[in-house]
């Protein structure tokens, strides 16, 4: 398996699940936006966006979709929910939730509070972070009273959401995170495979671009 990555890009989420899944990858970090600062790899991902993955004929460009093959093909579901079993509606409803209704309104205030600034792109990047910040109303009435969001152990679906929250920490917006959220995000940073990963990208860090 080989994955390509950008320190904390959404690629963290395929990261964080290899480690927490102790499986052998190949990693080749790169810098960030890599369609622009890594030579060739727009031959290799025509899309020119974080994560790439391969596993033989699988190739994948979505960084839950990746943890989700990896709990099918490779863990048995020890971070996963079967078919059938108690949660999986919750399960695959938090999966797609991660990117579908939380990465998407942060990505629109990155590119337009940071990589794009002016003054009325500005103010759309506000917007969608008032928004983003309210679509956290579901996931912190889960946490209000769950440690993590289904089935009471830690799954895919807690790497998938987590990331976006950890990505709104990045992006300087954690401090408006309900008392539960915040709670919950510094567990899921305490976790191994999170602690990992993180060193994982270090000791791989690109050289200067
Ligand atoms: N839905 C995809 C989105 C991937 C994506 O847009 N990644 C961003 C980084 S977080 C990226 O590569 N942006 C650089 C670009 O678009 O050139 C996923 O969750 O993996």
């Amino acid at each position: 398996m080989k994955l390509w990555h950008c320190h904390d890009a959404r690629s963290l989420r395929a990261l964080w699940a290899l480690e927490e899944m102790g499986l052998d990858y190949e990693l080749e970090m790169m810098a960030f936006p890599p369609r622009f600062l890594h030579e060739g790899y727009m031959d290799v991902n025509v899309l020119g966006t974080v994560p790439y993955f391969v596993d033989g004929e699988h190739h994948l460009t979505e960084s839950t979709g990746i943890c989700h093959y990896l709990v099918e093909t490779y863990d048995q579901y020890a971070f996963g929910i079967r078919p059938g079993e108690s949660g999986y509606g919750a399960y695959l409803n938090w999966l797609y939730h991660s990117d579908a209704t939380l990465t998407f309104p942060q990505t629109l205030y990155l590119r337009y509070t940071r990589l794009e600034p002016d003054a009325t792109k500005a103010l759309v990047g506000e917007d969608y972070r008032k928004w983003y910040l309210a679509r956290l109303r579901m996931l912190n009435q889960r946490v209000e009273d769950h440690e993590f969001l289904v089935a009471d152990r830690f799954t895919i679906a807690d790497i998938a959401c987590g990331y976006a929250l950890y990505l709104g920490e990045s992006l300087g917006i954690s401090e408006a995170y309900k008392a539960p959220t915040l709670a919950y995000l510094e567990r899921l940073k305490a976790r191994p495979g999170f602690i990992s990963a993180q060193r994982v990208q270090k000791e791989a860090a690109p050289p200067a671009a």
